[in-house]
């Protein structure tokens, strides 16, 4: 931490009553009596100036002034109240820092860190954390704090036997981070993004103010945030929507070489949605450029011992599209055979797993750790997310997955899963 860091957020905090308590922290009093601590340790400030995408590797990272670690969101209040009377600089949320291009970070602000930190708090002293998630069976609801990981939200879910609807690939994320964006996975097709999952949101607003907000109360401010980015408040509380939780998943790949036969299919599975139709519980899909891939990145799946090779299928253009879906089941799997006799797949391209619902879920931690063993986590992902209209989606297969990537062998992850516009 820079001498002129610190001075520069003293300064600008001027009509605070600021004493400096430590080598890394800053205690405040915004004259009301409220007495809140900001961390200038340099592992708080290191922690909050990276992300996922790890794209500013060589240049130095451009640092907040300083670190804020909740236990509510009357702390939070507090902080946006001082900054928003007393012109304080910016302020921005960040959960697990799972974004790229520093969308959590704000140069020169305050990082409010919504995570649960092992390490405590600023000051060393421990005090109670964030509340834990709380369910109510009989409502089929878990109210959960903004800085939650997904993956405890789940773990307490099915303490009670239930467990939300709807995903991400990945569960290390926090439910204010993803509820920013849209949370989108395999299950969209059916119930929607997880924004469209959320019952009710305490959200504290720029002016410090704490705010209940649903579809009935507040809707602008909760239709602002959810799929705001951060810029319309800060989620300290969702109310999710949850059900029993099922108890298998039979996972199933299947390899096309032919784009528009797999976009067929994938089309198809996804217009079976609703209550009481068969369908599949998750649709998503991936490209192949390159047989490394299916021997990498998703796919502990593909038996070492049988290599897929993409040569031996007879591709046009060297590019496969793997077409992945999953069922819950809790006996019976003739549904399942019903559902795959309506594809046009490979024949002898089935892989198929049976597992039990929570490792499916957490099926990318499985990956994490793997690449973590091998130093390839912490590395940079400059990774984007696109929506093409189906319009345009042979072109991009022909320009982008044949073109582009087919010419340039890479072993990155290329997802492509078809949405409903409706949901
Ligand atoms: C391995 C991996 C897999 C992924 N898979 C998927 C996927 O399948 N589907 C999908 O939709 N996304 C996926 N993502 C993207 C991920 O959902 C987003 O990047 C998400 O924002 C990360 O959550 P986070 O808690 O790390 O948020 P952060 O990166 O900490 O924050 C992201 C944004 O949200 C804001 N924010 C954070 N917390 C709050 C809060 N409590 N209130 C208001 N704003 C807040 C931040 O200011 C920032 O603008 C994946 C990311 C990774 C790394
Ligand atoms: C792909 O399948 C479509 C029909 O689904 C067919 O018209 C087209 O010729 C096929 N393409 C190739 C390269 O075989
Ligand atoms: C980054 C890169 O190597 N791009 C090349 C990919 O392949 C095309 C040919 O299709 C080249 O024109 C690009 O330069």
């Amino acid at each position: 931490m820079s001498a002129a860091n610190k001075l520069l957020l003293v300064v600008m905090c001027c009509r605070l009553i600021v004493t400096v308590v430590g080598p890394t922290v800053l205690d405040f009093n915004d004259g009301n009596n409220n007495d809140f601590q900001l961390s200038t340790n340099p592992s708080d400030l290191a922690r909050a100036s990276s992300d996922f995408g790890m794209l500013r590797g060589g240049v130095a990272p451009v640092e907040p002034a300083a670190v804020f670690h909740p236990t509510s969101d009357r702390d939070i209040a507090q902080l946006i109240r001082a900054a928003y009377q007393q012109g304080f600089p910016a302020v921005s949320a960040r959960g697990h820092g799972h974004s790229i291009n520093g969308q959590a970070n704000t140069a020169g602000g305050v990082v409010i860190e919504m995570s649960r930190l092992a390490e405590g708090h600023a000051d060393g002293v421990r005090r109670e954390g964030p509340p834990r998630p709380r369910i109510a069976e009989e409502m089929r609801y878990v109210d959960a704090w903004g800085g939650e990981l997904w993956i405890d939200v789940l773990r307490a879910c099915l303490e009670h036997g239930l467990a939300p609807r709807s995903w991400t690939d990945y569960l290390y994320l926090s439910v204010g981070g993803t509820l920013s964006n849209a949370g989108i996975s395999g299950q969209a097709f059916n119930h929607g993004p997880q924004i469209s999952n959320v019952h009710e949101l305490d959200v504290v607003t720029g002016k410090g103010e704490m705010v209940k907000c649903s579809e009935e109360e507040n809707q602008e401010l909760f239709h602002a945030v959810l799929g705001g980015l951060g810029q319309f408040g800060i989620i300290t509380r969702a109310r999710i929507a949850v059900e029993p939780a099922p108890q298998r998943v039979r996972w199933i790949r299947v390899l096309y070489s032919n784009f528009s036969t797999f976009t067929r299919d994938q089309e198809h599975l996804i217009s079976l949605h609703g209550d009481g139709r068969n369908k599949f519980d998750y649709v998503e899909g991936f490209v192949i450029v390159d047989e490394g891939l299916i021997n990498n990145w998703r796919s502990s799946f593909f038996s070492p011992r049988n290599p897929v090779k993409i040569s031996s299928l007879g591709t046009d253009g060297g590019v496969l599209y793997c077409l992945e879906v999953t069922k819950n089941y809790r006996e019976s799997t003739a549904e399942i055979e019903a559902l795959m006799k309506e594809l046009d797949f490979i024949p002898a391209s089935v892989f198929t797993t049976d597992l039990p619902y929570v490792d499916f879920l957490d099926r990318v931690h499985k990956v994490e750790l793997k690449l973590r063993a091998k130093n390839l986590w912490e590395v940079p992902h400059p990774w984007l997310n696109l929506f093409v209209p189906k319009s345009r989606i042979d072109d991009f297969d022909k320009g982008v997955f044949k073109g582009i990537l087919g010419n340039n062998r890479t072993s990155g992850p290329i997802l492509i899963y078809p949405m409903n516009k409706s949901k």
